[in-house]
């Protein structure tokens, strides 16, 4: 592999120590660790993005940098105003609401898209002094539609891609947004961008065509100025981290966990989320409410834990979501409750990884059902914990990313709460010979479809981009010719 491998994200990964070798210790999982590793094998490698502080605009000139080597971490503050209106403001009430398809949650302010603009402009003003001829450029997520352009007016050609995490929405929606051409060219200034799924991919090209012309032969868009590579990345988990320990009880679901402690040995359900609006934990509620009530034989048989990550905890609609699940869990067990018996237990925590696998073994059901979700993780973590002698069964939303992926699990209309409650219903009652046969097909794609695969993929296609894809008038040829033009 040639060059260094530098990625943008909004923010930095948070509490990164370092070992006694001096390299990341980072915590396992997610993406960040899949980043991190697909940067160790390019020696010198960085990693951009907000630190999480605070500054006057006087002060905005304080970049951290980290003493970890590979990847350094470059670590830029925002003002308070910034934080307002670009990340709480565009980015959490356009972008998100709008990419997930909540059309009604949009406010649009038009001196929040321009903070937006300014942001990535600074971003890329301060990333550009960083940057060497053979770097690869990786920028991450909806914050940063603009940077490639932003890079590219500053002189920088190198090779750049772009990978969304949520949804890419349909061009009804994508129109919605102040500059919607405008933002396709800027995001055509990426050689290479990745989507979870084909569906959003199938988007993202119409709204180009449409927008600006384009043409498409099945992995190349092409309008008069540029050519861009597209393509198809599930995002994906490390299934070691979530196996189940080896020498594994190879008999029934384990019984003496905490979460069988807190119901009482019944049958458990579970469900795993950020508490957001798009996750869909009200509506689920309802159809578990829904299930108890038509299927009486479960009663007192049957309990359902929400675990519910806090996040976004500023934003108003975190607290308005957060009332609204503890409201109607108490409605509903105030309705169902017997004695001896409780129908629904929320969780309002986070829990180490660990921790949480051995919860997703515990589950009879694990209950996925966002109201939209580019991909969802928690699906692949349930399949990837589930012992292989009796696995637990994965109930999963058609909106969600995951379903293309995982097309063996039991896939529900998350908005009709019957649908919800019958596919309850049926993984309850199913017998050990089918879970093991969807649970076999489940866990297979979920190794396929590995984070490490899923990084490796990515950057093998954009090494795969060629550079006379981006014709350029002026292209660096040493460090010091950026160095010289702006200062870190
Ligand atoms: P998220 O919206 O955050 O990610 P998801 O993919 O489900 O959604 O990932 C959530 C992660 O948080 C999982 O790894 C899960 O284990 C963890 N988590 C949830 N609740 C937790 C708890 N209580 N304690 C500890 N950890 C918890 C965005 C997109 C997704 C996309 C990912 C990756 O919205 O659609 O799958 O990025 O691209």
């Amino acid at each position: 592999m040639t060059g260094r491998l530098v990625v943008v994200s909004n923010r930095l990964p948070a509490n990164v120590a370092t070992n006694k070798a001096g390299e990341p210790d980072i915590p396992a999982g997610g993406l960040a660790s899949a980043i991190f590793s697909a940067m160790r094998s390019r020696p010198g490698s960085l990693w951009l993005g907000w630190n999480g502080k605070v500054e006057s605009r006087d002060r905005l000139g304080r970049i951290t940098r980290s003493s970890l080597q590979n990847p350094e971490l470059v670590g830029i503050p925002l003002t308070q105003g910034e934080v307002d209106d670009y990340y709480h403001g565009f980015c959490n009430m356009v972008l998100w609401p709008l990419f997930h398809s909540f059309q009604a949650r949009v406010h649009i302010d038009l001196k929040e898209e321009e903070t937006y603009r300014r942001v990535q402009t600074r971003f890329a003003e301060k990333l550009l002094p960083f940057l060497r001829p053979g770097d690869r450029v990786w920028v991450h997520d909806y914050h940063m539609f603009l940077l490639a352009k932003e890079l590219r007016r500053l002189g920088w050609a190198g090779k750049t891609g772009f990978f969304l995490h949520i949804p890419f929405p349909s061009h009804d929606l994508w129109q919605l947004l102040p500059d919607p051409r405008g933002f396709l060219e800027a995001l055509l200034e990426y050689d290479l961008v990745g989507f979870h799924v084909q569906g959003y991919l199938d988007n993202y090209v119409y709204c180009c065509r449409r927008q600006l012309g384009a043409r498409w032969d099945g992995s190349l868009l092409s309008t008069r100025k540029r050519v861009q590579r597209a393509g198809v990345y599930p995002v994906g988990i490390n299934p070691e981290e979530f196996a189940p320990p080896e020498g594994a009880s190879a008999g029934n679901r384990p019984r003496r966990g905490v979460l069988a402690k807190v119901v009482r040995g019944r049958r458990l359900i579970l469900g795993v989320d950020r508490l957001d609006y798009t996750k869909g934990i009200p509506d689920r509620i309802r159809a578990y409410e829904h299930f108890i009530r038509e299927h009486s034989e479960w009663r007192k048989k049957v309990s359902f834990i929400q675990i519910a990550a806090p996040s976004r905890t500023a934003a108003a609609h975190y607290q308005e979501e957060k009332r609204k699940v503890e409201a109607l869990v108490g409605r509903v067990n105030g309705a169902l409750v017997g004695p001896d018996w409780v129908p629904t237990y929320i969780l309002s925590r986070t829990f180490p990884r660990t921790t949480l696998a051995r919860f997703y073994r515990e589950a009879d059901v694990g209950l996925v059902t966002p109201l939209r979700d580019g991909m969802n993780l928690v699906a692949k973590e349930f399949v990837a914990a589930q012992s292989p002698h009796s696995p637990g069964v994965l109930l999963l939303s058609r909106c969600a990313g995951a379903t293309e992926d995982l097309p063996e699990a039991i896939i529900v209309n998350p908005y009709i709460p019957e649908e919800v409650a019958e596919g309850i219903a049926r993984a309850l009652s199913m017998s050990l010979e089918e879970r093991l046969e969807r649970h076999r097909a489940l866990l297979a794609r979920v190794r396929t479809h590995s984070v490490e695969e899923w990084g490796r993929r990515f950057i093998g296609d954009l090494e795969k981009t060629s550079s006379s894809m981006t014709p350029r008038l002026f292209s660096g040829r040493h460090d010091g010719e950026f160095a010289d033009r702006l200062q870190p």
